[in-house]
């Protein structure tokens, strides 16, 4: 409702929200109604007044039971219904889960033939970043230093989101609901059609300090902006290995951190601004890498 909704997904989750907001603010004005009223009409007017004691009211108890129940019955088969129309969720005919265990062959099986999807990312959170592998297109690129999400406007794109550290959560309001990215598990969000534009998530579990800046940043656009994303990226992170003469591990440096300075760092520049601290734990990630 605060931020534009894009896609079906988002549109179906809204009015839900809509709905249950129109809902709670009619309860809201009537018990808060009955409140006031009661409170002035039955005002003490003496110190000593004892106020009229009334015990047990069947047509009252029936209204204030009936009524909150249909209301939460009602509310509870619209989600379900909203629920069973989300992308993640799969058709009637063919459901699927959106959730499985990393290595679960079948289910990922399930997951490809669900439905058709024209760009592939794989989304590795880690603390405190996004990092995203372009399957097809073969580039790297990560949310850190601002960096975006790129994906072409009017398509299907599923996100493979895994997780290499700690609980995260994906979430881009304009796209739809929240998805948990639980270690160990491969979760799956479709991203459908979505209209060229920028749109702001933000990591949506509490993953460790610098949880704030977690943001998950998506930037829609034309086609040709995108096939020609795609060829400076293969173009950078090519160049770079080539200097390096390893061009798998240069590429691996410089890509998979998504850091600015891992470059630097890897080739012993010691002018990079950054804290000793930063440093050192920086080494250790590229290390870990080779
Ligand atoms: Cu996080």
């Amino acid at each position: 409702m605060l931020v534009p909704t894009v896609t079906a997904d988002a549109i179906a989750i809204n009015s839900l929200y809509s709905i249950t907001l129109f809902l709670a603010v009619v309860v809201f004005i009537i018990v808060q109604g009955l409140i006031i009223y009661a409170a002035v009409k039955f005002k003490r007017k003496h110190a000593d007044e004892i106020p009229y004691q009334d015990h047990g009211n069947m047509k009252l108890e029936l209204f204030w039971t009936v009524v909150p129940a249909f209301i939460v019955i009602m509310l509870f088969f619209l989600s379900a219904n909203t629920l069973a129309q989300l992308s993640g969720t799969g058709t009637t005919a063919s459901p699927i889960n959106n959730v499985h265990k990393v290595g679960d062959e079948n289910a990922r099986r399930r997951i490809e033939e669900a439905k058709r999807t024209d760009v592939v990312i794989e989304v590795d959170g880690r603390q405190w970043f996004w990092q995203y592998k372009y399957i097809k297109e073969g580039v790297r690129h990560s949310s850190q230093d601002n960096g975006e999400l790129i994906i072409p406007e009017g398509k299907t794109v599923r996100l493979d989101l895994q997780s290499r550290d700690v609980l995260h959560a994906w979430w881009v309001p304009s796209f739809g609901g929240n998805l948990y990215v639980n270690p160990g598990e491969m979760s799956y969000v479709w991203i459908d059609r979505p209209p060229k534009g920028y749109y702001i998530g933000q990591c949506n579990a509490y993953c460790g300090l610098q949880h704030a800046q977690m943001l998950s940043r998506v930037k829609v656009v034309s086609q040709v902006e995108y096939d020609t994303w795609v060829k400076l990226k293969k173009a950078e992170q090519g160049g770079v290995a080539t200097e390096n003469g390893d061009a798998q591990r240069g590429a691996q440096i410089y890509v998979d951190g998504g850091y600015k300075y891992a470059d630097a760092i890897a080739k012993g520049d010691k002018n990079t601004g950054l804290q000793a601290q930063e440093i050192a734990d920086l080494s250790a990630y590229i290390n870990s890498l080779k």
